[in-house]
C-alpha cells in the first residue's frame, strides 16, 4: 500500500511545494509528511477528494444560477412582447401577467379594430359596405380566442341585416365581403351604418365583441371610404331583441329525409298582457322559393323560454336539397285575435352567416344531427332577403322535374 503512495499525489502539490530541479527528492519529502500525519494517508486523500467535490459543486451551482437568471430575463422580455401583441386580449387571457392588468380595467377595454369600406352609387341608390378584416379582437372563448363574424345593417330603417361568414379560432379574421343596401340619398343622409362583431358559439348565445357606428349624414361620396376604426362597446339601442331558437338538422341523402328538431327558444319577445307569450314554431319548406310543405309545434302557454323538443321529418330527395329553403318562424298564439309573428330565420344554400353555416354543417355531416342556436330576426328582415312565391302546385312540379 505504501509503495503506491509516491505516484498518487497530485502533480499540483508537487509543483507548488517543491523547486523544479528537486523532483527526485519529492517522494521522500511527501512520504515524510504522510508518515508524520496523525492519521493514515487515505484519510488525507479522502479529505482532499471531498474538498474537490465541494469546490466542483459550488462551481456547478454558480453556473446553474447564472443560466436560470439569463432564461428568466429572456422570458420576461418575451412576455413583454406577447403583451404588446395582445393589446386587445381579454382580461381573462391576461390574468397572471402581473401589474399590467390595471390597464385593461373596466373603463378602457380594448375590443379590437375593424377595417371597412363604404361606397355610394347615387345613380343606382346603392350603398356598398365592405367588411375587410379585423385585428386585435377581444378573446371571448376559453383558450384566449374567438370565432368572429360581423353583422351589418343600417339604422334606423334596419330593413336588411347581413352577416359575414364565421371565422373559427382567430382574433385577426380576414372577411373581404361586400354587402349592398338599396338606400335613397335622402334616407342615407339620416342614417348610420352599424357593423357589429360577434363571437359565434354553437351552444350558447353569441356575444358581441364590439361595434362600429358610422354616421352617413356628412360623407363625401366622391370616393370610396376605407379605414380602420377601433370597436366600441355596443349601444343598447337595438329596437328589439327577438330572442334565440335552438334547432337540430339532420339529412339522410340516401333516403332523402330531412329531420328538423325544434329544441327550445329563449328570451322571446312578450306579446301578451302580463309580459308573456304563448309561443309555437312553424316549420316551412320551400322548393325553388315556392311554398312547399309546412308543419308546426304544439303551443307552449305563458312562457318566453319554451322547451319543445319536437321532431319533424320531410321527404326531400337528394337532387332537391340544394333548391330548398327551410323557414323557421316563432308565433304567439292568441285565442281571440290573430296570431302574431315573434321572429323568423331561414336556412338554405343561399342563406348567410350562421344559418348558412348550420345548413352547410348538416350537408357535410350526412345522417348526423347538428344542433345550433340562431338569433331570431323580424319577419320583415327575412322577407327582404327571401321572397317566397305562392304555394307550389305539386302536379306541375312533378311534371317539370320528371
Ligand atoms: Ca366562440
Ligand atoms: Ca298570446
Amino acid at each position: 500500500m505504501k509503495n503506491s503512495t509516491p505516484t498518487t499525489p497530485s502533480p499540483l502539490t508537487i509543483s507548488t511545494q517543491l523547486p523544479p530541479n528537486s523532483t527526485t527528492a519529492a517522494p521522500g519529502f511527501i512520504d515524510q509528511i504522510l508518515n508524520d500525519l496523525p492519521f493514515p494517508p487515505w484519510v488525507l486523500y479522502a479529505i482532499l477528494a471531498a474538498g474537490g467535490l465541494v469546490v466542483l459543486l459550488i462551481i456547478c451551482l454558480c453556473i446553474c444560477c447564472h443560466c436560470k437568471r439569463k432564461k428568466a430575463k429572456k422570458r420576461k422580455k418575451k412576455d413583454q412582447l406577447d403583451l404588446k401583441g395582445l393589446k386587445g386580449a381579454s382580461g381573462a387571457a391576461l390574468v397572471g401577467s402581473s401589474g399590467d392588468d390595471a390597464r385593461y380595467g373596466s373603463t378602457q377595454k380594448m375590443r379590437g379594430k375593424l377595417l371597412y369600406s363604404l361606397e355610394y352609387n347615387a345613380a343606382k341608390t346603392e350603398l356598398t359596405v365592405g367588411i375587410k378584416q379585423a385585428a386585435e379582437l377581444l378573446a371571448m372563448d376559453l383558450g384566449g380566442t374567438s370565432d368572429p363574424y360581423v353583422k351589418v345593417y343600417i339604422c334606423p330603417s334596419k330593413t336588411k341585416t347581413f352577416e359575414t361568414k364565421v371565422h373559427r379560432n382567430t382574433l385577426t379574421p380576414v372577411f373581404n365581403e361586400l354587402f349592398t343596401f338599396q338606400v335613397m340619398k335622402s334616407v342615407l343622409e339620416a342614417s348610420e351604418v352599424v357593423m357589429q362583431v360577434f363571437d359565434f358559439n354553437r351552444f350558447t348565445k353569441h356575444d358581441v365583441i364590439g361595434e362600429l357606428r358610422v354616421d352617413l349624414s356628412s360623407m363625401d361620396w366622391n370616393h370610396v371610404i376605407e379605414e380602420w376604426q377601433a370597436l366600441s362597446k355596443p349601444l343598447k339601442c337595438e329596437p328589439e331583441d327577438l330572442g334565440e331558437i335552438c334547432i337540430s338538422l339532420r339529412y339522410v341523402p340516401a333516403g332523402g329525409r330531412l329531420t328538423v328538431v325544434i329544441l327550445e327558444a329563449k328570451n322571446l319577445k312578450s306579446m301578451d298582457h302580463g309580459g308573456t307569450s304563448d309561443p309555437y314554431v312553424k316549420i316551412q319548406l320551400a322548393l325553388d322559393k315556392r311554398k312547399w310543405k309546412k308543419k308546426k309545434t304544439s303551443i307552449k302557454k305563458k312562457t318566453l323560454n319554451p322547451y319543445f323538443n319536437e321532431s319533424f321529418t320531410f321527404d326531400v330527395p337528394f337532387d332537391h336539397i340544394q333548391r330548398v329553403h327551410l323557414v323557421i318562424s316563432v308565433w304567439d298564439h292568441d285565442a281571440v285575435t290573430r296570431n302574431d309573428a315573434m321572429g323568423k330565420i331561414f336556412l338554405g344554400s343561399d342563406a348567410t352567416g350562421n344559418q348558412l353555416l348550420h345548413w352547410a354543417d348538416m350537408l357535410s355531416n350526412p345522417r348526423r344531427p347538428v344542433g345550433q342556436w340562431h338569433t331570431l330576426l323580424t319577419a320583415e328582415q327575412v322577407n327582404a332577403t327571401l321572397v317566397l312565391k305562392k304555394k307550389l302546385a305539386l302536379p306541375k312540379m312533378i311534371s317539370r322535374h320528371h
